[in-house]
């Protein structure tokens, strides 16, 4: 059996874009995506501190294949800060798809942070902006929080758990994803690719039993 892991007040949880439009129905829905809520309510129980993401594009984001003339769901293009994939419209701000699912303990976190507001720029990590430069100021406030490790659940691991869980890292957090309270996209090889980053950069894979025993 896995090490269980003792949680104080030095651990943050952050539960990542658990939204309409990731789960079944949803504009981008995530396989299994749906029924993670309960797991994640509990895991959030479990920790002193929480923050939860909510991905929050404008209207015609340039992440959405609909701002691309001539371009197909899913294509790869190059922006002016690299690769970007291009998704169907989603978490459109204020849109019942962007709202956070049914059922999540929204009560319990400190924060709600909301990412790839910008029109121009993505933003899968909860900490950086796809053009690696532009800040959410999260490092800086889970810091000043006192924060030492971080711990990334929800949706999607090869995508916004997998840059959150690698930027808190590259900001010297020690940092897990809980990968039973995660669910991948997992196109093109993206989840085996992800996990390879994460294993490289010493992100630690857990299990949920590890911290609710
Ligand atoms: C996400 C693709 C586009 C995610 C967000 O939450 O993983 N993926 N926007
Ligand atoms: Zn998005």
């Amino acid at each position: 059996m896995a090490e269980r892991l003792a949680l104080g007040a030095d651990d943050v949880l952050i539960v990542v874009d658990m939204q309409n439009d990731f789960i079944r129905g949803g504009a981008l829905a995530v396989p299994g995506g749906e029924s993670l809520t309960p797991l994640v309510n509990r895991l959030i129980g479990c920790f002193r501190q929480s923050v939860l993401t909510q991905d929050w594009h404008p209207a015609g984001h340039s992440s959405f294949a609909s701002s691309h003339p001539g371009a197909k769901l899913f294509d790869r293009i190059a922006m002016s800060y690299g690769e970007q994939v291009l998704w169907p419209n989603h978490c459109v701000q204020g849109s019942h798809g962007a709202a956070l699912v049914a059922g999540l303990d929204v009560t319990s976190p400190f924060l709600i942070l909301r990412k790839g507001v910008n029109g121009r720029v993505d933003s899968y990590s909860a900490f950086l902006e796809a053009d690696r430069a532009t800040t959410t100021g999260l490092a800086a406030l889970l810091k000043a929080r006192q924060v030492a490790r971080v711990f990334v659940c929800g949706l999607a691991t090869d995508f916004c758990v997998a840059f959150t869980a690698l930027d808190a890292r590259a900001a010297g957090f020690e940092t897990f994803v809980v990968e039973d309270a995660s669910r991948a996209i997992d196109a093109d090889g993206s989840l085996d690719a992800a996990w390879a980053r994460m294993d490289a950069a010493g992100v630690t894979r857990i299990n949920s039993s590890a911290l609710l025993g």
